[in-house]
């Protein structure tokens, strides 16, 4: 009982704040699944549950609880300066204690910092407790671009995934400037995806705003995070931690597809990137930054 009033009370300002954003996006809410539009306010299309849960969080907990709090110390500050100026109040009181008003400006922030972390730490408990996997991709962080290596249950390659040059890029195939690479990642619909993160030797940041993923790539350590994506398609992410001079240029690209297309790109790719040398080894970044 008390879980479906939750669910009901989720669902409506799910709706509510949704409402809000799309009536600030405008058409841009309901196009650019996967990247964000030009002037789009607001998250990107979740298709991931945590993502889904990340942007519920945002939108209905923290941004009402938020507007409501600065509204009313606007209304306070605005009341003081109203009654107690020094023409409407020229002998202020010496009053310097009030019991009630302590105890509630104590008590009160507490009791919003409860509901808050009442969200939040079920929310982070289900982004770091990673489920048992259907696929492991290690990612690959590297000045300036991402390797992706699928291991021996996949087919055991690995591959680079660098931007595409503009005079490659076709709007009518999908590709977008600044964010198409020429080898995407691909993984199947529906399945648990664990990634291993790492850098290759200055920390990038991996990120996909669609699955609610943001992960450090630190050289060194291995971090680790997951997604389910429920819906097929082309999901975009830039690495999001100042790494060098073409920082804004190694862009993320997940192709999320059926289980049949993923098996079969798998073939393929093993085949393609079969005498690719491994990304993370020292001798593979070495020639790989030079030829840029
Ligand atoms: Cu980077």
């Amino acid at each position: 009982m008390r879980a479906a009033g939750i669910t009901n009370l989720r669902a409506a300002l799910a709706t509510a704040s949704g409402f809000v954003v799309a009536a600030k996006t405008g058409a841009a809410f309901a196009n650019g699944i996967g990247y964000s539009e030009p002037g789009q306010i607001g998250f990107q299309q979740p298709v991931t549950e945590v993502a889904r849960d990340i942007q519920f969080f945002h939108n209905a907990i923290l941004m009402p609880i938020i507007t409501l709090i600065s509204l009313f110390v606007l209304a306070l500050l605005a009341y003081v300066v109203w009654k107690f100026n020094d023409k409407a109040n020229p002998v202020p009181t010496k009053t310097t204690h009030n019991t009630l008003l302590e105890v509630a400006w104590t008590v009160i922030p507490v009791m919003i910092l409860v509901i808050i972390a009442a969200y939040s730490f079920p929310l982070l408990t289900k982004e770091l407790v990673i489920p048992n996997a259907d696929v492991t991709v290690k990612v690959t962080g590297a000045q300036w671009h991402w390797s992706y290596a699928y291991p021996k249950d996949q087919g055991d390659f690995s591959f680079d995934s660098y931007l595409k040059d503009e005079k490659d890029i076709k709007p009518e195939a999908g590709d977008i400037r600044l964010l198409s690479v020429d080898n995407e990642a691909v993984v199947p619909v529906n399945k648990i995806v664990r990634l291993q993160i790492t850098g290759a030797d200055v920390i990038h940041s991996f990120i996909i705003q669609s699955f609610g993923v943001r992960v450090d790539a630190v050289p060194g350590r291995l971090n680790e995070t997951w997604f389910k994506a429920e819906r097929e398609g082309v999901y975009y992410g830039q690495c999001s931690k100042i790494c060098g001079k073409d920082h804004a240029f190694m862009p993320i690209v997940f192709r999320v597809v059926s289980d049949e297309k993923y098996q079969a790109w798998l073939a393929d790719s093993k085949k393609k990137f079969a005498s690719a040398p491994s990304p993370t080894s020292l001798a593979a970044t070495g020639p790989a930054l030079s030829a840029q």
